[in-house]
């Protein structure tokens, strides 16, 4: 009897699936479901492709996640693929590509193939959906079959987080991260100085952190990382498959080193400390050769301790720096960034200084600039502040945020597309995108949490799924049932109106 074949154990019903109705986000490009369900329970093993030390790493987060449910679980490598249980491997595929991945279903088996070691981080997250939100409630957990194929549309996707106005120890950093791992988010940028607070150590300058790091917005006594903490939320990233992006703020937005260093000030007097919010006030002494030791030292160092490829130099709002002079500087200090093996990143006001090869231009307020970095040969990120800055107020009743640019409810944050943005920008100019959370207004991680949650989500959508693929009345629904996961991820989120929560 074909009914048979749908038994899963004796003296119960035959367990009916739909993969295809499970709400993944970011949605993935292809699903297909056969109708039936693989058990996890406390005899599944994780089996791990022989060799492949990456795999690992990803293999113990998976461990832990649905040890919640089983209390043990067993990860093994192996030469070859096994015939039941999970089975974790990199295989190269022209079809899927970079970070892609084919996750199998079968009722004895689940294989997630990964292009790559990041590849196989996503099909991994992309199973633990599959799952229900609360794994530890007993139950047996039945993970409907079928395939699903899967690979983004942009390579870079990102979120960034202030640490400057308000420091964030090293700790929520992390809990950030983890976030964003289960939305396939593969960028974290740290804007790490700016004129509250200077928040990396740099050790042949050290009153930077002594100083530059003692306050922030308000007066708070601020804070900063040890080269020791930032190698650890690098490599706590790294094993998530995400890239952290350091940015040192130049050569507007740096009121905390000119008041560790009188040195660095045209005048030679140290600044005092700001509190404050506003911005454009401050200055590096463009014309003084200091400066340019200075910053030699600063991206030294912090290149040594940065395994990424990017070195973001900020360059916006630098509204006391002569024109001539801040062309003058940005020439100069890409050549820096270069030479200590980084690619550059600045914000869009940077297209007006000469740019250098693999530049690229972040955009977040001015078109013309950006167009004119494309005419330059640089790529775009994509980071409109009227669409996708996380410090925007929900709306007027939101108790944080600005609304400079918008107010953005969770809807407007996902209706638009990088790709039709900016007339003349186009896929092939794009990088990707990135949601930046500046933190004037923000103070500690429940805040992070509200501000970020549910709009990153959708974020991390857009830069994975294809337009075509996308729209909020669908999104939505899905977003709905992202509701409980962020809940047992302890994640303090905004419950907007529009999206209908599933209790
Ligand atoms: C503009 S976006 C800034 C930041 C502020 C932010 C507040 C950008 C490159 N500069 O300095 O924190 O607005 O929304």
């Amino acid at each position: 009897m074909a009914s048979l074949a749908f038994l899963i154990q004796s003296c119960s019903e035959p367990v009916k699936t739909d993969l295809t109705q499970t709400a993944f986000i970011p949605k993935p490009v292809s699903v297909t479901a056969t109708g039936t369900a693989f058990e996890v329970n406390n005899s599944t093993i994780i089996y791990v492709q022989n060799g492949a030390e990456e795999l690992m790493k990803t293999a113990e987060i998976l461990a832990a996640k649905i040890g919640k449910a089983t209390e043990k679980i067993t990860i093994q490598p192996v030469q070859e693929a096994p015939s039941k249980g999970i089975y974790i491997a990199v295989e190269a595929s022209d079809e899927l590509g970079a970070e892609g991945y084919e996750l199998t279903i079968d009722k004895k088996l689940i294989t997630i193939k990964g292009t790559d070691p990041a590849g196989c981080f996503y099909g991994v997250q992309t199973f633990l959906q599959t799952l229900p939100a609360n794994l530890a409630s007993g139950e047996a957990i039945y993970v409907p079959t079928g395939t699903i194929r899967d690979y983004p549309v942009y390579a870079y996707r990102g979120m960034m987080l202030d640490v400057s106005r308000h420091f964030f120890p090293k700790e929520d950093v992390k809990k950030v991260i983890d976030m964003l791992a289960a939305y396939k988010i593969n960028i974290f940028h740290l804007h790490l100085s700016d004129d509250q607070g200077w928040r990396i150590e740099i050790k042949s300058w050290p009153k930077l952190t002594e100083i530059g790091g003692s306050t922030q917005v308000g007066g708070g006594e601020g804070g900063y990382y040890t080269q020791e903490d930032y190698k650890e939320i690098v490599q706590y990233a790294m094993d998530r498959s995400i890239t952290i992006v350091p940015e040192i703020d130049m050569p507007g937005h740096t009121n905390a080193a000119l008041a560790s260093y009188a040195e660095l000030n045209c005048d030679g007097k140290a600044r005092d400390h700001y509190t404050g919010t506003e911005v454009g006030f401050s200055s590096l002494c463009t014309d003084k050769e200091i400066t340019y030791e200075f910053i030699d030292d600063v991206v030294r160092e912090l290149a040594e301790i940065t395994p990424g490829p990017y070195f973001h130099i900020g360059g916006d709002e630098s509204l006391s720096t002569k024109h001539d002079d801040y062309v003058y500087f940005v020439n100069r200090v890409q050549k820096i960034v270069e030479q200590y093996g980084k690619k550059v990143i600045g914000w869009d006001e940077i297209a007006n200084a000469e740019l250098i090869d693999n530049a690229t231009i972040q955009f977040w307020a001015n078109e013309k600039n950006t167009k004119l970095g494309v005419e330059k040969g640089a790529q775009v990120i994509m980071s409109p502040a009227r669409y996708a800055y996380l410090d925007m107020q929900y709306d007027s009743t939101t108790h944080l945020g600005l609304h400079w640019a918008a107010y953005i409810e969770v809807d407007r944050g996902y209706n638009w597309d990088p790709a039709k943005l900016v007339e003349g920008i186009t896929q092939e100019n794009i990088k990707g995108i990135e949601a930046p959370l500046w933190a004037e207004t923000i103070t500690n991680l429940d805040e992070i949490e509200y501000m970020v949650f549910p709009r990153i989500s959708g974020y991390a959508e857009i830069g994975w799924t294809p337009a075509e693929q996308r729209d909020w009345e669908s999104y939505k629904l899905r977003l709905a049932k992202h509701g409980k996961r962020f809940e047992k991820m302890e994640i303090d989120y905004y419950k907007s109106k529009l999206v209908p929560w599933e209790e």
